[in-house]
């Protein structure tokens, strides 16, 4: 995979405020039934869909392109718990963002069920451990803001992958005026023993130092800066943070590409016993870049695929999991117009399920902030603003539950659709069908690996005022069968359609420029 060069960097001003339940069974629910236990007190109207009634999914106007899908009894993967996580800058520990009475952000995050925080991202080298800190100081991490930011998750009902500085503990660490974020292995070790007191068995998990494949650019002479380098300096984070905090989690090397280069390599030297978690982040491509489309962003993405291959043995060989602690669609930001797009829920779809068949543990969304680039849920200074598109898929995803992908096989000719099927530990079927053809419905015949006596239909589509097809480039009017996600979380969604199983065959729409999430129980 080409090596990916961050051009511009980011100045320290900019850096401070830029960066940016599983529902089941829905037929003969009440969406306020449907809602229970998310976590939010939302009081809905009733959209009753009493038992032995029919829902029909209506007839989608335009072309209709005939397609069958057939689900396997063949395992291809598995989606456990806390599977979509969110990432967040360490910097945003400065702002009144992460705390437990900002309930529309505790909403939001309890709306995608239990799951993972990450904090990191460039600011984790440009931030120092500042003990008698007041907090809420651009630089500095005092206590007040750890304390915050762990009961947040625990008030979401989250945990935390809490990252530290490493880069400031190299030959250049990062100076802004009279600042400078010098670390060191004795201050990391102090700044994890508070972090595990305030958090508890709401810690997940440590990262040290972020992207440092890159540090040969920004930390360290490019020259000298090896694979080897960064082990060294590591391990002294390490030994130091494990002696103060015993039995506490070491994930890493959270590198920024060099899957076989940096990532592999790392993972067997460090071996199981000094990590828990190999992890590694994820961009398409520069958002910055011309060919970083929204049409691009929802094309088969083959680099994944071919990453995620080498994670899987590299992890494998080690006997640890693997997770992608950071991603989103494009790197430096986003592409405006296209992250923050309606491509953007479709694109999260295929993504997310491409992970778990790759074999990955889970991922985490980068975001923060409300600029025009990317981020699942927009904030002013810590004030949601809204849940963006990507929200919408990441919340689609989660709708579908945990248990074994099932291998699918779709024909559907040349138009752009996945088909994902996953059986739960309870039995019940869940699968999505994300069609990305422009104009393309689909009626899709089904053929499930077992019988099904009722199945039920959600739409996950776009509508902006006074439009009569989706827009991949809308950058707002997503809505989950009909209900969009206010910014406490609340979420009402109509009742779903109700499809008629024979057998094991089933029959439905999947209009163009929408995802669909089947459900069999
Ligand atoms: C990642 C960094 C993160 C940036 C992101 C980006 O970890 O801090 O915000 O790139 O460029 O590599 O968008």
């Amino acid at each position: 995979m080409p090596y990916r060069c961050k051009t511009a960097p980011y100045t320290y001003d900019s850096l401070q405020i830029s960066r940016r339940g599983v529902l089941q069974g829905l037929v003969g629910l009440t969406a306020s039934s449907l809602l229970a236990g998310c976590g939010s007190s939302i009081s809905s109207s009733s959209t009753t869909n009493p038992p032995g009634s029919s829902n029909p999914q209506p007839t989608p106007s335009g072309p209709i392109t005939s397609a069958s899908l057939t689900v396997t009894t063949t395992s291809s993967g598995a989606i456990g718990s806390a599977f979509a996580g969110l990432s967040y800058e360490k910097s945003s520990l400065s702002e009144p963002l992460f705390t437990a009475t900002n309930t529309n952000l505790v909403g939001l995050f309890q709306r995608l069920g239990p799951s993972l925080l990450r904090i990191g991202g460039n600011s984790v080298d440009r931030n120092v451990w500042t003990p008698n800190g007041p907090g809420q100081t651009t630089g500095q991490i005092a206590p007040s803001d750890v304390a915050a930011l762990a009961a947040f998750v625990k008030a979401a009902g989250w945990q935390c992958l809490y990252g530290i500085n490493l880069g400031g503990a190299g030959p250049n660490p990062y100076t802004s005026g009279s600042f400078s974020a010098v670390t060191t292995p004795a201050l990391a070790a102090e700044e994890v023993a508070y972090a595990a007191s305030q958090f508890g068995s709401s810690l997940f998990g440590i990262e040290i130092g972020n992207e440092p494949d890159l540090y040969g650019s920004s930390y360290f002479d490019g020259t000298t800066w090896t694979v080897s380098t960064l082990e060294t300096l590591w391990q002294q984070f390490r030994a130091a943070i494990v002696a103060q905090t015993q039995g506490v989690n070491i994930t890493g090397p959270a590198d920024a590409s060099n899957e076989s280069g940096w990532t592999v390599p790392f993972g067997e030297w460090a071996t199981k016993s000094n990590i828990s978690l190999l992890t590694q982040h994820y961009y398409r491509g520069n958002g910055q870049s011309a060919s970083s489309t929204a049409s691009n962003l929802i094309t088969p993405d083959t680099t994944l695929v071919n990453d995620l291959a080498i994670l899987q043995s590299g992890a494998q060989a080690i006997g640890v999991p693997f997770r992608i602690s950071e991603c989103n669609s494009y790197y430096n930001g986003g592409a405006d117009g296209v992250s923050d797009s309606y491509a953007s829920s479709l694109w999260v779809i295929d993504y997310l399920f491409n992970c778990a068949q790759g074999g990955a543990a889970g991922a985490n969304f980068h975001g923060g902030g409300d600029g025009t680039g990317y981020t699942p849920i927009a904030d002013s200074n810590g004030t949601v603003v809204e849940a963006r598109p990507e929200y919408y898929g990441i919340l689609f995803f989660t709708l579908a539950g945990q248990g074994t992908l099932l291998s699918t096989q779709l024909n559907a000719g040349s138009l752009n659709v996945t088909a994902y099927a996953i059986k739960s530990s309870s039995g019940n079927l869940n699968l999505i069908v994300n069609n990305k053809d422009l104009t393309n419905n689909l009626n899709l015949s089904i053929q499930l690996p077992q019988s099904a006596s009722s199945a039920t239909l959600l739409t996950m589509t776009q509508l902006s005022s006074g439009a009569s097809a989706p827009d991949l480039t809308a950058t707002s009017g997503v809505t989950i069968q009909g209900a969009s996600v206010g910014v406490d979380g609340s979420f009402s969604p109509a009742a779903a359609y109700t499809l008629t199983p024979k057998n094991a065959q089933l029959t439905c729409y999947v209009p163009a420029l929408s995802a669909v999430l089947i459900q069999i129980p």
